[in-house]
């Protein structure tokens, strides 16, 4: 399976063949591939190699390691669109999973100077600072803090943020949303984004904020949010202009 005199290093021959497997069913997710040891043997090669190969899927997130236990097969990514404004509860809804939220913490607090420019209220006018956990069928995706101006939604609760913030706007609020500014950077997990995403300190995080504007142009909302990088890839279609 491993061509030695590949120009391929063996190490990405391997992880190839990895990948294969799990695309074939013959590892699913959840599922612990075999041993280092294990692996050294059937591909013929030294366990420095594989475990570079091991290395690199983790970092990937094709692979996880559990201290102690061994490495497994990780759930495949979401693939998340970059067009097309949507909520949370939209996109998991789209792919048949169950959408819920943790509230971390439900504030009104005087508008820091950056959230009251996006917003364009007056500085320190009041804002929800709401702060989420988003899960996917029961798994901790990202966490969410939402800004949002008190004098446009005076009757938000934790009970409305519980469900959909975007259907409570349109449906009940009967304010249609219209566009949003996007910014995505790489970041890490500090010890309590780590601890609320139930990945390692330190893990790879996406980073991103949005500013959101109903139809008329009117800014509603400033999310800064932090997607886990191990269940999360954006994916766009791209035309030459
Ligand atoms: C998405 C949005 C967020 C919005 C939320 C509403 C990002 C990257 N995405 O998570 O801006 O507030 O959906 O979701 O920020 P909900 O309607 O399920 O509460």
């Amino acid at each position: 399976m491993i061509d030695k005199k590949s120009p391929l290093p063996m190490y990405y021959q391997i992880e190839e063949d990895i990948k294969q497997r799990i695309s074939n069913n013959e590892f699913r997710p959840s599922d612990m591939i075999p041993s280092e040891r294990e692996l050294s043997e059937s591909y013929e090669v030294s366990r420095m190699t594989v475990r570079q190969a091991m290395t690199n899927m983790v970092n990937e997130g094709v692979l996880f390691r559990e201290k102690g236990k061994g490495t497994f097969v990780a759930d495949e990514k979401i693939e998340q669109p970059l067009q097309g404004l949507t909520s949370f509860t939209e996109d998991m809804k789209k792919r048949g999973m169950e959408a819920s939220s943790k509230l971390i913490s439900f504030e009104k607090v005087a508008a820091p100077l950056d959230i009251s420019r996006k917003l364009a209220i007056e500085e320190e006018a009041d804002v929800y600072q709401i702060q989420r956990i988003r899960y996917a069928d029961q798994k901790p995706m990202a966490i969410e803090k939402n800004f949002l101006p008190v004098a446009m939604f005076p009757g938000l609760s934790e009970a409305i943020v519980l469900g959909s913030l975007y259907h409570y706007i349109e449906q009940t609020k009967k304010q249609p949303i219209g566009k949003a500014n996007q910014m995505i950077e790489a970041t890490t997990a500090d010890e309590n984004q780590a601890s609320l995403l139930d990945i390692p300190t330190d893990s790879a995080v996406l980073y991103i904020e949005r500013n959101s504007f109903l139809t008329d142009g009117t800014p509603f909302e400033v999310v800064k949010s932090s997607y886990r990088a191990d269940r999360y890839k954006f994916i766009s279609d791209i035309y030459r202009a």
